[in-house]
């Protein structure tokens, strides 16, 4: 039996409707600008919103003056009626529009901009993740992280923001604006995160080959429990408890990983790579890259360069599987 022939249309709509699904799997709430988990996100989603609707308004007022003029009243306009709709309708009402929208979204910026409670997070884009230094008031040195944001609600955060090699931007759709980041110069915007959550960041300037595998966690927590978590990420890295685990940390040692990782209260202090003290206790990989199972650390080890191209850390493919199995206890344990 031959199948049954599908007609262009049919074949169009299906095709639209597979491209449509297509597009929305790439949707992650989590990473919506229409979801302002944040004041900033918020006052930038009403300005969305008030632009859309300004723009659905017009839309629809020309495409109705048209079908009027053309459809319904047909008769020859004077000559200076017509002119009145040109200078009236062409130039005057776009210009002042245009112009109080200008103002309006201008009058903005320096919100984005204003000065923090406190706490000042430093952010500096690597190729391709983020190193991230938390700074509460009156602290004398950082507390060092990567690839994750945390925040607490209710407080106006400061992030200082530079790079270190190329061109990158921070942006967290969910709670703000985004701000470039720029080798050799300081950028500064600020964020006050409302709603506890995970939101999602990425990187929002094309920096390279992995540029799109250059994302993070961010996590706005109440103040309490960031407190802790602040407490407990300045802390020395776990002990390695169990055989295995004490077998990932020799191959660790043996294989030369601390000449670009630190793992506080070890002898591994290498600062070419993420921080790796409490990388068990992250929510993702490698940049939002993979999740934080035992596998995913053995496959970032082992498949490095093909997960992220042109990474700046070697592939370990030479480590057979128990060997991988017993790195990925270790640095699963590190939370
Ligand atoms: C030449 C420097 C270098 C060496 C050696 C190196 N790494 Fe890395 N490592 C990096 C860099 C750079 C990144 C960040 C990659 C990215 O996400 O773009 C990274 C990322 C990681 C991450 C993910 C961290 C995070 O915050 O998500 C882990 C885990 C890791 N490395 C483990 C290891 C282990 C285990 C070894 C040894 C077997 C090792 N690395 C050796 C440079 C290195
Ligand atoms: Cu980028």
């Amino acid at each position: 039996m031959s199948p049954r022939p599908v007609s262009t249309r049919a074949l169009r709509l299906r095709l639209g409707a597979g491209a449509l699904l297509l597009v929305l799997a790439g949707c992650d709430y989590r990473q919506s600008a229409l979801l302002s988990g944040g004041e900033d996100g918020a006052a930038l989603a009403v300005l969305f919103f008030t632009m859309l609707t300004g723009a659905v308004v017009l839309w629809i007022a020309l495409n109705g003056l048209f079908f009027f003029v053309t459809r319904v009243h047909t008769v020859k306009m004077s000559a200076s009626l017509a002119n009145w709709l040109i200078i009236g309708g062409g130039l005057v009402l776009p210009t002042v529009l245009l112009g109080v929208l200008l103002v309006w979204g201008l009058g903005m910026l320096p919100d984005q901009r204003q000065a923090g409670d406190g706490l000042t997070i430093r952010v500096t884009a690597e190729q391709w993740w983020w190193r991230v230094e938390y700074w509460p008031e009156g602290a004398e040195a950082p507390v060092t992280s990567a690839n994750e944001i945390r925040l607490p609600v209710g407080e106006r955060v400061e992030f200082r923001l530079d790079s270190k090699s190329f061109i990158h931007s921070f942006w967290i759709p969910a709670l703000g604006g985004k701000m470039d980041m720029f080798p050799g110069r300081e950028t500064r915007m600020s964020l006050k995160a409302v709603e506890p959550g995970v939101y999602r960041g990425q990187c929002a300037e094309f920096c390279g080959a992995s540029h799109a595998w250059m994302a993070f966690e961010a996590v706005a927590m109440t103040p309490e429990d960031f407190t802790a978590w602040l407490e407990a990420e300045a802390g020395d890295a776990a002990t390695p408890e169990g055989e295995v685990a004490q077998a990932g940390a020799a191959i660790f040692a043996r294989e030369g990983c601390g000449a670009c990782h630190t793992v506080r209260g070890t002898q591994h202090v290498g600062r070419v790579g993420p921080d790796l003290t409490h990388v068990g206790g992250r929510l993702s990989l490698g940049a939002g890259r993979l999740g934080v199972r035992l596998e995913d650390f053995a496959l970032w080890v082992k498949h490095t360069g093909d997960l992220k191209p042109e990474v700046e850390m070697p592939e370990y493919d030479h480590l057979d599987d128990g060997e991988l199995t017993a790195l990925a206890t270790y640095l699963e344990g590190l939370e």
